[in-house]
């Protein structure tokens, strides 16, 4: 029998009263533990590893790496030493200063994260990319940011049209018998011998730390610029959300090019003293599985594609392993699927805990935290700090229950600090001032739960009847032989639009008429006869971005023969 009711989990949480602390939280209040308190200057790099380093957590193990090829455990004291070294190197060969803009484009690996801190330390802006990124893809990025240092791999490093970048002046290699010139330099030869004192760069909280780049769907990818001051929220919300304590084995399965790999693959875990988990190599039941029994992770933070890949693959592959050591599971990026919860409960024991935020938000804003009761679907109340609302599209507050727009009061610690370079763009996500607004439509309902719809341009007018994709998506994940569904609005001249679906099947299922209607009617009767989609198309897989979502637009633009837009984030 399935199991409907998701109360909250028991035991002890950091946050075990939503409500109260829901009515009388300021972020100054999260501001106490760090050192600015005293100073004013300050350097995430420092909270996040030194000052561990330097307390009783100096031997706890900040990162297990993991790779099919390579596996070492680093603790807080050794993160420091290699982080001032990477630091060093850079500051001496590469002539990185505060401010100038780092760039590390490689795939997971310990030099990775030393590079990373290293720069933070400088006070320079890190921007981490995808190691799938093509030459145009990184160029857009190198040239919007005006990079001076990347750090590569042999593999990647011929993607680097550095004749087209003037202000690129060092590549630095991390890899064998690199052959150095002017530009390029061979990092682990440096790293060697570089001191293990480094000077920190003591910066103002609005100094620059990271540009993401995410794009939209028209136009060149966008630089979102965070500053120092977001380790306040990427911190409480570790602690609050992730409810990281003191015996956690953490793993976020994100890459650093995304910016869940960042604020909650290397700032939030290391701002609370955790342990983190750090898997190289590419996606795998198998290999996921081991991860979490090797090192007994007990929090696991991961996105709804990979929990249905796992769901895919079956029940076989989980029960070969050892999955006792979780405690708490969490997922962003997507909107999660009831269906996953439900698998979820089965499979792990556990709740999977859907968390909302954006890459221009910083960190998480709307989540279901550990104390509170999932609605499966919602992306559950705002953290005590954000005050959220739906607004209509002249700025009006909308009521419980009305689909509108997603907007956010302004202020919070982590919000983005600008858009490189595009001021304009920046200011566009603001409404009446006050008003962050997200481009997500969604509904609140009476009890202060949100419930995402789908980006704003993925809703859907069909015969008048406003119909987010993800439910429908959602139901469709229901039927046994669906593994992944994308949903678009096609235009028809009757009803506006008509609801079309592209499935990927679970493997051994045949792609037949009669299992389209079988599809159409499981949704007709399941959900409601006008969210049945009109057509469905069965395909291998679905187009999505290197974090997993699923990218409707190009659905759509393949369907109506439209150019597709920026597809530099597009998985192979
Ligand atoms: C962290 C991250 C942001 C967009 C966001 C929304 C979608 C993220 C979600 C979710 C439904 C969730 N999204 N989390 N939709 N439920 N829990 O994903 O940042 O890559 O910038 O994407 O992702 O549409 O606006 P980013």
């Amino acid at each position: 029998m399935k199991l409907e009711a998701f109360p909250p989990v028991k035991g002890k949480h950091n946050l075990e009263n939503y409500e109260e602390l829901y009515q009388h939280f300021k972020w100054d209040q999260a501001e106490k533990d760090f050192s600015w308190h005293q100073t004013g200057k300050v350097n995430l790099a420092y909270e996040a590893i030194d000052r561990h380093a330097e307390n009783y957590r100096a031997n706890k193990v900040a990162l297990h790496y993991f790779h099919p090829s390579r596996k070492e455990t680093y603790t807080f004291k050794d993160l420091k030493k290699f982080s001032n070294k990477a630091g060093n190197v850079l500051k001496d060969v590469g002539k990185v200063n505060k401010g100038d803009r780092v760039f590390i484009f490689m795939p997971r690996s310990p030099e990775l994260y030393f590079a990373l801190l290293g720069a933070i330390k400088l006070g320079a802006i890190v921007g981490p990319l995808f190691e799938a990124f093509m030459e145009d893809a990184v160029k857009d990025r190198l040239h919007d940011s005006e990079a001076k240092v990347i750090i590569t791999t042999p593999e990647l490093v011929n993607r680097i049209p550095h004749t087209e970048l003037p202000a690129l002046e060092t590549i630095f290699i991390v890899g064998e018998n690199i052959q150095e010139d002017n530009k390029t330099k061979d990092f682990l030869h440096h790293f060697q011998t570089a001191s293990t004192d480094l000077d920190i760069e003591w910066v103002d909280r609005k100094d620059g730390l990271i540009l993401h780049y995410t794009s939209g769907s028209t136009g060149k990818p966008k630089g979102v610029l965070h500053v120092h001051n977001a380790m306040i929220q990427h911190y409480q919300t570790a602690k609050w959300v992730l409810d990281l304590q003191e015996d956690d084995v953490y793993w976020c399965t994100a890459d650093p090019g995304w910016v869940t790999g960042t604020s909650y693959g290397i700032f939030g875990p290391w701002l609370t003293g955790s342990t983190n988990v750090v898997a190289g190599g590419r996606f795998s039941p198998d290999i996921w599985y081991k991860t979490i029994e090797t090192f007994g992770v007990t929090v696991w933070y991961s996105a709804p594609t990979s929990f249905r890949m796992l769901m895919a693959a079956g029940a076989e592959v989980t029960e070969k392993y050892t999955l006792s050591s979780l405690r708490h599971i969490l997922s962003v990026g997507e909107p999660l699927n009831p269906e996953v919860i439900r698998w979820g409960f089965d499979v792990f024991g556990h709740r999977i805990h859907d968390t909302w935020w954006m890459t221009e938000t910083g960190a998480q804003l709307i989540c279901n935290l550990p104390c509170m009761d999932i609605k499966l679907g919602s992306m559950g109340k705002p953290l005590p700090g954000i005050e959220a609302v739906i607004l209509d599209d002249d700025g009006n507050i909308l009521p419980p229950n009305q689909m509108g727009n997603l907007a956010i009061k302004k202020g919070w610690p982590s919000m983005m600090y600008t858009i490189w370079n595009n001021e304009e763009k920046f200011n566009s996500y603001f409404q009446h001032d006050q008003w962050y607004v997200s481009g997500d439509s969604a509904y609140l309902d009476e009890e202060g739960y949100f419930w995402f719809q789908g980006r704003v341009d993925d809703v859907i007018m069909t015969a008048g009847e406003r119909v987010g994709p993800f439910e429908v998506e959602s139901k469709l994940i229901e039927f046994p032989a669906v593994a992944e569904a994308g949903v678009i609005g096609k235009p028809d001249p009757i009803r506006g639009e008509i609801i079309k679906a592209f499935i990927a099947l679970v493997d051994g299922y045949e792609k037949t008429d009669q299992l389209k209607e079988e599809i159409r009617l499981f949704v007709k009767t399941g959900l409601a006869a006008h969210a049945a989609p009109r057509e469905i198309e069965f395909c291998e897989k679905l187009p999505k971005t290197r974090s997993g979502k699923i990218m409707r637009r190009v659905l759509k633009a393949w369907e109506l023969g439209l150019p597709t837009g920026d597809l530099s984030t597009m998985e192979d």
